[in-house]
Formats: C-alpha cells, sequence, structure tokens
C-alpha cells in the first residue's frame, strides 16, 4: 500500500514525477551553466549511458539538439486531422475517426484544427501564462511545486524528462506551472494560485475546462477509431486526475552546453496530451526509424500524443511516441501549454476488447490507472526495478 505521500504524487498528472527528488544520492554535474545555477540532482543509475540513445540522422536546417544529440532531417513528421467533420454529421464523425486511427497506429501524434476551442479563451490563458512567467521568480515561488503539493511552480532547471530513460543527461531549460482537477471526486488538493497576475486563475481555469471537454470529446472520436462505442471512455474519464502544466522556456542567453536542450526525451504517462505551442519550434517526434522530425508549429492548433497508458491499454495497437524540445538557433524564447490527460484513478486498465484476439492475446496484465502512473513515476526517479511495463506471462 502506498502511502500518502506517493498517494498525492500519483494524482499530479505525474509531470510532477519528474522532479529529481532531494533525497536522492547527488551527482553534480560539472557544467557552467549548472554551476551557477542549484546542482541536479540525481540517482546514481542516471550516470550511465544507456542504449535507448537514438540512430543518428543529419541535423535539421533550423534546430539544434544542443550539438551531442541525433536531430531530425526535414520530413512532414505528424498529419493534421480537421475535426469539424466530426461535430457535423455521423458520416464526418466516422471519417475522422479513420484518420485519428491510423495517426494513432502509426506516429501517435497528430495536430488538430476544427477543435472548437474558442481562440480568445485560449489567448487570454496565454497572454497571462507571459504575465506570469515575467514575474521575477521569487514571486513565482510563491506558490512552489514541492513533494506534497503536485502542483505549482517548478524552477529553471528543476526538472529532467530524461531522468527515467538511463541516459546522462542535464536539466531541462525549462520553467513551469501546474494546475489540477476541478472536481472533488479526483480527491486532490484543491488549487493554489498566485496573487499575480489575478487573472490566472480565471483565464488558466477556464483553459483546464476547455482542455476536459475536449479531451472528451477526442475520446469519443478515438473509441469510434478503436471500433468500440462512442461512448465507451465516459465513464472512466468522470473524476479524471489530468494535470495542467504551463511552460516557458526563457531566451537563452549563453550557448547551451552540449546535450543541455529544452526538454529532454521522454513519452508521456496517460491517454492523451493536448499541447498548445508558439510558432517557435523545437519540439520533435522520434518516428518509427528512430529519427527525430520536427513537429511544425501552425496557429490556433493543437497538438495531440498518446501516452504510456493509453498504448498499454491498446494492447500496443496504439503508439506512445518518444518527443523532445530542442534549441532553436535564433535562442527565442518559447512557451506552450500541456494538457496530461488521465484516467480516474480507480479505473482498471484492462486490454480493450477490440485490441485483442485469439491470434493476439493481452500482453499486459490488469492494473489501475494511479498505480500504473505510480510506477512510471517511481521508474523515472530510480527507484523501480523496471521502466518498462510487465508484460504477461
Ligand atoms: O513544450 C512542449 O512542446 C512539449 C513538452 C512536453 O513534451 C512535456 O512536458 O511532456
Ligand atoms: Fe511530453
Amino acid at each position: 500500500m502506498l502511502g500518502l505521500r506517493s498517494f498525492s504524487l500519483a494524482q499530479s498528472g505525474l509531470k510532477m514525477a519528474r522532479v529529481l527528488p532531494q533525497k536522492q544520492v547527488t551527482a553534480v554535474i560539472a557544467s557552467s551553466s549548472l554551476a551557477k545555477s542549484a546542482p541536479l540532482r540525481s540517482p546514481v543509475s542516471r550516470l550511465f549511458p544507456s542504449s535507448s540513445s537514438s540512430a543518428v540522422v543529419p541535423l535539421s536546417r533550423s534546430f539544434s539538439a544542443a550539438s551531442s544529440s541525433p536531430s531530425s532531417a526535414a520530413k512532414p513528421a505528424i498529419p493534421t486531422i480537421n475535426l469539424q467533420p466530426a461535430w457535423e454529421s455521423e458520416a464526418g464523425k466516422r471519417a475522422v475517426a479513420k484518420e485519428i486511427a491510423h495517426a494513432c497506429e502509426t506516429i501517435g501524434f497528430f495536430t488538430i484544427v476544427g477543435h472548437g476551442v474558442p481562440k480568445a479563451d485560449m489567448d487570454a490563458a496565454w497572454n497571462a501564462c507571459i504575465k506570469y512567467f515575467d514575474l521575477p521568480a521569487s514571486d513565482k515561488r510563491k506558490i512552489p511545486m514541492t513533494e506534497d503539493y503536485p502542483y505549482g511552480y517548478s524552477g529553471y532547471l528543476e526538472e529532467n524528462l530524461s531522468a527515467g530513460y538511463g541516459a546522462v543527461t542535464l536539466p531541462d531549460l525549462k520553467e513551469s506551472f501546474c494546475i489540477g482537477p476541478y472536481n472533488p471526486a479526483a480527491l486532490m488538493p484543491a488549487q493554489l494560485w498566485p496573487d499575480q497576475p489575478a487573472e490566472l486563475k480565471v483565464h488558466l481555469g477556464q483553459y483546464y475546462r476547455h482542455m476536459e471537454d475536449l479531451a472528451d470529446r477526442l475520446l469519443r472520436l478515438m473509441a469510434l477509431a478503436l471500433d468500440l462505442d462512442e461512448g465507451f471512455f465516459a465513464p472512466k474519464i468522470s473524476h479524471h486526475r489530468s494535470a495542467l502544466r504551463a511552460l516557458n522556456y526563457p531566451e537563452l542567453k549563453d550557448e547551451p552546453v552540449p546535450g543541455q536542450i529544452r526538454a529532454g526525451e521522454h513519452t508521456d504517462y496517460g491517454t492523451v496530451t493536448i499541447l498548445k505551442q508558439d510558432l517557435t519550434g523545437g519540439l520533435q517526434v522520434k518516428n518509427i526509424k528512430g529519427e527525430w522530425c520536427d513537429v511544425v508549429p501552425t496557429p490556433d492548433s493543437f497538438i495531440i500524443n498518446l501516452g504510456d497508458l493509453m498504448s498499454r491499454w491498446t494492447n500496443d495497437k496504439w503508439v506512445s511516441t518518444r518527443h523532445r524540445v530542442v534549441n532553436p538557433p535564433s535562442k527565442a524564447r518559447r512557451q506552450s501549454i500541456a494538457f496530461f490527460h488521465n484516467l480516474n484513478h480507480d479505473q482498471n486498465v484492462a486490454c480493450i476488447p477490440t485490441c485483442t484476439g485469439p491470434a493476439n492475446p493481452p500482453k499486459y496484465p490488469d492494473i489501475l490507472a494511479w498505480e500504473l502512473l505510480m510506477q512510471k513515476h517511481l521508474a523515472s526517479v530510480g527507484q523501480a526495478p523496471s521502466q518498462q511495463p510487465q508484460k504477461k506471462e
């Protein structure tokens, strides 16, 4: 049985999971930029290179993975799906579901337009986040993310998304502010908000509600894409524990240390992630050949990607793809807002019926959604024997 602290971590949407714990064995990575900041704390296991590093393909024309990592050639990475027809007719719904099925089976990432989220509300949340990140760090730290409170502010260089992947990596060049569900049935701590900017609570809160609604509509289409009843997912997300994370990648003052990037290589943990990004660029996905491909930003769209839970739930029919954010040549600031959608914490994750058959038995044992997230968390901080889900005998 996990204790209260673990329980609160599990509720975080598990981006908190990648905050390196205070009491881990400390390894100070020698680097000029790190020397100026808090030392990186990392389990010893992270000091050894892993076999998960990817195939090297030519560097992209526009982005650098800080000199040491592979990057993309210019190739179309992910499809764009217009959801509008799905809101207009049954035939439209089926056609869109088919496009989603293809994207989920092949790359696990797609851009959506025609999503129905009002632009004015997207802009209001976005602008409130800019104002928040422009505040001095001392103001932002008034609502800190801690081991006991999974939301709030996480400072620059305080997280390493690659930490669970075994490779030696440096902390991400980013800061973030996180919020969680409003529904008391999710059994989450109440959200704490900074006084300034005053509008953050209203606009980011409203944005969270839009993301909940969009996730609900997307999962209806995903149910059709999996040949399920359209309402298959609805009872499983009625008191979901999704986390929303506003991210700021400050303008790079100096040349980054080789290998240090804005967000290290990782997969997301939950069902789907809904990402709004600005036009700076830098997000890359790893395709089936192990090549990094740029996700080209377009205005007012969202990027959708699948998390590990969805991949496991679908018996690996759908893919949870590795991705990262690399540094722009211009050193420009970048912003994004990621909504990490999760299931109800008490939902059993048992192979989806349409993803198995006599020749394709379930690969994974049943598991509660929050327990799976805890496993991911523990693996990401070096406290689990394996980060791979256990396969059924
Ligand atoms: O900022 C982005 O574009 C992506 C960030 C991300 O992948 C994450 O925080 O999980
Ligand atoms: Fe991610």
